[in-house]
């Protein structure tokens, strides 16, 4: 591991992730202009780049190439940016800024809103089924098929359906946790699979790495709830308190504040533990958990 602290590491990926989104998507000036400069104004300069950075950490640990991985980087924040314009939808969660400037159906319109998440989706898969972007046909096919799987109704859109579904209800705990699982959860981990899958790794690391993905994807959202009730909109970037406002279920209306505290200390130490195999390798993934658990934003 390179000897940076990981506050410059993470700058560093983050910048990489910008480079490699800059160069990945259409140029506004290409035809239809309207629709390119929609997707550019809602995935440049903004956001954590946390699934990005959780590929580029895994694809590290096993030497992926840093084309393929700039690839699976963009491919992961074009599938989270297209699920965070339609969950902003008028249809949908129905909010007016999202980091730090207004939605992309009221900055345009909800024509244009709808289509630049449908296009930003196409564009993932287009990325990383680039031929001869992996040097194993097969090792492509099942990244490709990893990140369907995350996206899809089984995964992230399936989440979306069941929480579309659960405004209003007294979920419980267990609901609640695959309610996440899908919705937040299921990206995360392609995030880490995918970064792995871009190198060469065996089964064993793999699994030991997936267990470590579903911690800090329920992690994730445990300190999502928690910035819910805690933050301000202007730290945020997007509109504080609007659980709550849509009576919608999270770990803090279930357990408390204190318990959804306690919960997010076990995932973190859930997610350390898996990575104990890995040794020194996964330091930047141990870091990453640390950063997700202790985020203000
Ligand atoms: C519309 C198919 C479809 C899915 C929407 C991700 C999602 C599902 C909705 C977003 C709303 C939300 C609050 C989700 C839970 C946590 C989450 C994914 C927050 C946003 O992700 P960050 O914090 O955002 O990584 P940035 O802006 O930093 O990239």
């Amino acid at each position: 591991m390179s000897d940076i602290s990981f506050s410059d590491w993470m700058r560093q990926q983050q910048q990489r992730a910008e480079s490699a989104l800059e160069r990945s998507l259409p140029a506004a000036g290409l035809q239809p202009g309207r629709l390119h400069e929609a997707m550019r104004y809602t995935t440049l300069g903004g956001g954590k780049r946390v699934r990005p950075l959780l590929a580029y950490a895994a694809g590290a640990l096993t030497g992926a190439p840093s084309e393929r991985l700039d690839a699976a980087a963009c491919a992961l924040e074009c599938i989270h940016v297209y699920s965070l314009v339609h969950d902003d939808m008028p249809c949908m969660d129905d909010d007016a800024l999202r980091r730090g400037k207004p939605t992309v159906h009221v900055q345009y319109d909800e024509a244009t809103a709808l289509l630049v998440g449908d296009a930003l989706q196409t564009l993932a898969f287009d990325l990383l089924s680039a031929p001869g972007l992996f040097a194993d046909p097969a090792r492509q096919l099942r990244a490709v098929h990893t990140l369907a799987r995350a996206s899809g109704s089984r995964g992230m859109a399936g989440g979306q359906a069941i929480d579309l579904a659960s405004v209003g209800l007294a979920l419980t705990r267990e609901e609640l946790e695959v309610m996440h699982l899908h919705k937040t959860g299921a990206l995360i981990r392609a995030a880490v699979l995918l970064g792995a899958l871009a190198g060469e790794i065996d089964e064993p690391s793999l699994q030991a790495l997936d267990h470590y993905a579903r911690a800090i994807g329920l992690l994730f959202q445990v300190v999502d709830d928690i910035l819910d009730t805690t933050a301000d909109t202007a730290t945020l970037g997007k509109t504080a308190g609007k659980d709550a406002a849509h009576d919608k279920p999270t770990y803090v209306s279930i357990l408390g504040l204190s318990e959804s505290r306690l919960l997010a200390s076990e995932l973190a130490a859930q997610a350390e533990a898996s990575l104990q195999e890995l040794g020194e390798r996964a330091q930047r993934l141990r870091e990453l958990a640390h950063y997700i658990v202790s985020r203000q934003f």
